[in-house]
């Protein structure tokens, strides 16, 4: 008998019994259901074995795909596979879900491709699962940006937060400040390339991300890391502000301090601020809300908020609280990096993302409650565990080390509600961020991202107490992932800590 929790499944299922044996899969095998379920599973099966699905009308076929609100939650899914394989989800998401669930277990052995068998019902602990890409600091195309959403979602994250600006670049279209990327988007950090997203292309994301159930969240970052909206409108950003930290690290990497309306290609931060007693500020915020709220379907609209270390705290805390506000007029959430939570009256129900450590520090933790004091609720994104940004060892070659180092077994074991002293009910869920300043392409961007994403997606979708929701158990079903990342072409960084298998 194997034990549930031996199933080669990441994240660890609710619940799960396990049949013997294999039900074979080949050309022969005909799938019928809901059609965009159907299309993306005939795909997937394609590029993993090289395989196709013949698609059917018939009930009857040996993998059929459909959806029944009473049979499971929100996101969830039941899935049995004997002689033939039912996958239904209690929603679209959840039978999308179902069928990466069905992916992990379509395996291949000595007699050729087969999906185990058993039975599974499922649905996620937390509501927010999340990742955020900056592409801000390194900029990454559409494509790359979608096949980066078909690996995330595979792993049942459905929140994808995109860094959209920053000193190095902005990297959205906005009509009416067309200098925002006909003069700013050009550079990025340490002199490449930038970019940016015409309308239509961040159309063409959010579109990607929808049929793959993740949310986009767009994030602006205000009112600090703002230095290359000076360099498009000079106006509306004051001189750089020059700490004796931001000098002594911009000497040890040989970076150029920041210069008013220059392009910035360092990676120092807290030196920039919008000005905050300009009026017109506020107009500039309200039409790029707006522009973004135009063509984001998802809820929330991020300000950012951090490290704005140039901002006397009086005037950051009156810019916070009317540009939490000016997201609500606009018809959406803010979200806001935890530092906003200084300010005594920001928009009640503004969402904060604490990025302190599984330990707070300083104020961190007293700025993360005052969200839920408001109203809000909290999305977690611990530093020292959900980063990943963070270097695994010293000695990787990609990413940085403020927080920690932190290997999979670290990104793997903390808890979400036992950080805050809040109720468990003020936590929406995680949300793991990839800042990418030290990545140039979007292979090194995987490079860190996978496989430590997996731990966060398992500490965001499976039951605490669960058997096997435990490091030994968690390795052993992460080394299963491993000739999926290669099927799907993904640059995942095969740590030694993981039993990596070949299929
Ligand atoms: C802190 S975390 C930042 C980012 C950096 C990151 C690098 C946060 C809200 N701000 O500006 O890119 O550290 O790890």
């Amino acid at each position: 008998m194997v034990l549930p929790h031996s199933m080669p499944l990441v994240p660890l299922p609710l619940s799960a019994s396990v049949g013997g044996g294999r039900m074979p899969v080949g050309d022969a095998t005909t799938v019928s259901g809901e059609a965009s379920a159907v299309e993306q599973l005939i795909d997937a099966v394609a590029l993993r074995a090289g395989v196709r699905l013949l698609p059917t009308t018939d009930a009857s076929a040996d993998i059929l795909l459909r959806i029944d609100p009473g049979a499971a939650a929100l996101e969830g899914y039941r899935l049995t596979v004997d002689e033939t394989v039912e996958v239904v989800g209690g929603d679209d998401a959840g039978l999308f879900y179902g069928v990466q669930t069905l992916l992990q277990l379509l395996r291949q052995d000595d007699d050729g491709w087969g999906v185990l068998r058993g039975e599974i019902f499922d649905a996620p602990r937390f509501a927010r699962r999340g990742v955020m890409l900056d592409v801000a600091r390194h900029f990454f195309g559409v494509d790359e940006v979608k096949k980066f959403i078909d690996h995330i979602s595979a792993l049942k994250f459905n929140h994808l937060h995109l860094h959209l600006s920053d000193d190095q670049g902005w990297r959205i279209r906005i009509d009416s400040w067309p200098k925002l990327t006909d003069v700013a988007s050009s550079t990025a950090a340490g002199g490449a390339p930038g970019g940016f997203y015409t309308k239509d292309d961040y159309r063409e994301i959010v579109a990607h991300a929808a049929r793959r159930h993740m949310i986009v969240i767009p994030e602006i970052d205000l009112p600090g890391h703002t230095h290359a909206i000076g360099v498009a409108y000079p106006e509306l950003v004051e001189a750089p502000v020059l700490n004796d930290s931001l000098i002594a690290e911009s000497e040890r990497l040989g970076q150029d301090l920041p210069v008013a309306g220059e392009p910035y290609l360092g990676w120092g931060v807290g030196h920039s601020s919008v000005r905050i007693h300009e009026e017109r500020t506020y107009g500039f915020v309200r039409d790029v809300v707006r522009e973004l709220a135009e063509m984001t379907p998802g809820p929330y609209i991020h300000i950012g908020g951090d490290e704005s270390l140039g901002t006397p705290q009086a005037d950051f805390d009156h810019f916070v609280e009317r540009a939490t506000a000016i997201v609500f007029e606009e018809g959406k959430i803010p979200v806001a990096w935890h530092e906003v939570g200084a300010a005594a009256g920001i928009a009640e129900g503004t969402i904060g993302q604490y990025w302190g450590k599984a330990t707070p520090e300083g104020t961190h933790a007293a700025e993360a409650a005052h969200f839920v004091e408001r109203g809000g609720a909290l999305i977690m994104s611990a530093a020292d565990r959900t980063y990943l940004d963070m270097k695994y060892t010293a000695d990787f070659p990609l990413g940085l080390a403020w927080a920690a180092l932190i290997d999979v077994r670290s990104a793997y074991e903390w808890e979400p509600t036992e950080v805050l002293d809040v109720p468990d009910a003020a936590i929406l869920g995680i949300e793991a961020p990839l800042w990418s300043e030290t990545t140039a392409t979007i292979g090194e961007v995987e490079q860190l991202v996978f496989p430590r994403a997996a731990a966060q997606a398992e500490v965001a979708w499976s039951p605490r107490e669960a058997p096997g929701r435990a490091w030994e158990s968690f390795r052993e079903r992460l080394g299963r992932l491993a000739p999926l990342w290669k099927a799907g072409g993904v640059d995942f960084h095969a740590a030694d800590e993981i039993p990596w298998s070949e299929r």
